[in-house]
């Protein structure tokens, strides 16, 4: 079976053909994550911090039926406006091709198309998880069982406590993906730099993290790699005030019934609404940190591929 070949941009092409650094853009933040415009002015502004810091962007999404990596301007806007474009997960991603129809891609699906691209390193803001209360919902992101399958490394800020977090990384643990957390032992919650949790592993150099992740491929894992990169001191909402806000939010959810794949995109509707907007600021800011790392991860990567190639 001939697997499909994403439409990549040519800026994308050209930089895959000749090895260097890309980092993969996921969609869902654009189309369910945050509002209009500022989603659209995050999406760019993520662009470029991936520019500034050496790699070229390659946001991921499902458009009139074509997998796509790199979008052009009015493509992105298009996208940001929309509101038809549904949420696809990895597994939707058939159903929506086959009607020709587009998507915002979660991270699952995101993690799809960059394997079928050929991009190794992916920045996101959070992965999706084990929600809280899954033992009753049996609620956990198919994020976590493609990490499982698929070779991509995902640089994120943790999760949200919308999750469960320490089920998220027992689950992890059992899907084979390592937990490398950037700078630091513990694991972070999005907002906050701390979760409770440790991650299983530290690295302190953008070097280091793209020698695990080389590794980790060259081991025939066949997993992902999930790097934590806490959001930025001066960005960390207090967590007292963060864990009310979402406290209600998930409140909120449960009493008006919402399920299924509409939890995550309410969720974090509710969470900006009930902050004034706070936890917005802070999104943009950990994405754009994200997108920072990710590309000086991937210029690392590049190098050694680079290397690894002329020894052969
Ligand atoms: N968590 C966030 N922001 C997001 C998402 C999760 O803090 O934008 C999005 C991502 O696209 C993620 C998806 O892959 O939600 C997970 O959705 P679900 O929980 O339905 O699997
Ligand atoms: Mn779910």
């Amino acid at each position: 079976m001939t697997l499909l070949k994403p439409d990549l941009s040519p800026e994308v092409a050209d930089a895959l053909r000749h090895g260097q650094p890309v980092v993969a853009l996921e969609s869902t933040i654009i189309t369910h994550g945050m509002p209009y415009p500022a989603n659209l002015e995050t999406a760019l502004a993520v662009e470029e911090t991936v520019r500034a810091n050496g790699a070229v962007p390659a946001t991921i999404a499902l458009i009139d039926g074509r997998l796509c990596a790199g979008l052009q301007a009015d493509r992105l806007g298009a996208l940001a406006k929309a509101d038809t474009v549904v949420k696809a997960s990895g597994r939707d991603l058939a159903a929506v091709m086959a009607r020709g129809g587009s998507a915002g891609t979660t991270v699952s699906a995101t993690m799809r198309i960059a394997e079928l691209a050929g991009i190794d390193i992916f920045a996101t803001g959070g992965i999706g998880g084990v929600h809280r209360g899954a033992e009753q919902s049996f609620d956990i992101s198919a994020d976590l069982t493609e990490l499982g399958q698929t070779g991509t490394a995902v640089i994120c800020a943790g999760v949200k406590s919308i999750l469960d977090i320490a089920k998220t990384l027992e689950f992890l643990e059992t899907q084979r993906v390592p937990v490398i957390a950037y700078g630091t032992d513990d694991f972070p919650a999005f907002f906050t730099r701390k979760s409770g949790s440790k991650a299983d592993h530290r690295l302190d150099t953008a070097a280091d993290i793209a020698k695990a992740i080389d590794l980790h491929g060259q081991l025939g894992s066949g997993s992902g790699v999930l790097i934590a990169n806490p959001i930025p001191e001066e960005h960390a909402l207090a967590p007292d005030f963060i864990d009310a806000t979402i406290a209600d939010a998930i409140a909120e959810a449960a009493s008006r019934g919402i399920q299924g794949k509409a939890v995550t995109p309410f969720l974090l509707a509710r969470i900006n609404e009930l902050s004034g907007g706070k936890s917005l600021i802070a999104n943009i800011a950990l994405v754009k940190n994200n997108a920072a790392l990710a590309a000086r991860i991937a210029v690392e990567l590049a190098a050694l591929k680079a290397q690894g190639a002329a020894q052969k």
